[in-house]
């Protein structure tokens, strides 16, 4: 077999030792001895390409997680967004940490409730008014570093008579994402601080339903 000038080219340089014709290029060389052809890598350059292998499975296996979870994640409108909030009580009274602070859009503005006079600070909760009777299926809470360790997610049709759809013991500061166990319908939903995963109030940013 002959190299053609095709094949030469692309190499970086070309050795003839004895009767062997041997091609280099970078990390490796190929040889031809008149029988036959064959192609080595160094060490060095068989682990760059292990690795580079094994990140693209990663990669591959990462970007399927994440398709996976964009499947089975809250998709559209967030449907509170810029409805009217109310709440058991806020910090100091202060504006800044009013209900509608966490429906407003804002990632930097927050409710947070008063944990200062309430004399259950654990017991604090927080509505949101959806204007109609919802299909609801995702609720997701961006909370702040005073985040509530557990609480529940209620639902109501006139804002009186409540129905829990979500009960939860392990919230976490940063944004969680909750579906609900049953798809549940309601123009009220309320979230019922059990327990405060800090000294201070329960916090969150932005709190978000969702139909699917
Ligand atoms: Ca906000």
């Amino acid at each position: 077999m002959i190299f053609d000038d095709q094949i030469i080219k692309n190499f970086t340089s070309i050795r003839i030792t004895n009767n062997q014709k041997m091609l280099e290029f970078p990390g490796g060389y190929m040889s031809n001895n008149g029988h036959m052809t064959s192609i080595s890598f160094g060490r060095r350059e068989m682990n760059k390409k292990l690795i580079t292998m094994v990140c693209a499975l990663f990669c591959a296996a990462l970007m399927a997680g994440i398709a996976s979870a964009g499947e089975d994640g809250p998709n559209g409108k967030n449907l509170a967004e810029d409805k009217n909030a109310t709440c058991s009580s806020f910090e100091k009274d202060d504006p800044q940490f009013a209900p509608g602070k966490a429906v407003d859009g804002y990632k930097q503005t927050r409710w947070s409730s008063n944990f200062f006079t309430d004399k259950a600070p654990d017991d604090a909760w927080w509505q949101v008014d959806l204007g109609d009777k919802t299909a609801i299926s995702f609720i997701t809470i961006n909370f702040e570093a005073a985040y509530g360790k557990e609480f529940n997610i209620l639902v109501s049709d006139d804002g009186k008579s409540w129905k829990k759809v979500l009960e939860v013991k392990d919230g976490k500061p940063g944004e969680n994402i909750f579906k609900l166990p049953v798809p549940a319908e309601g123009r009220y939903v309320k979230y019922q601080g059990v327990k405060r995963g800090s000294a201070y109030g329960h916090s969150f940013f932005e709190f978000g339903v969702y139909s699917n």
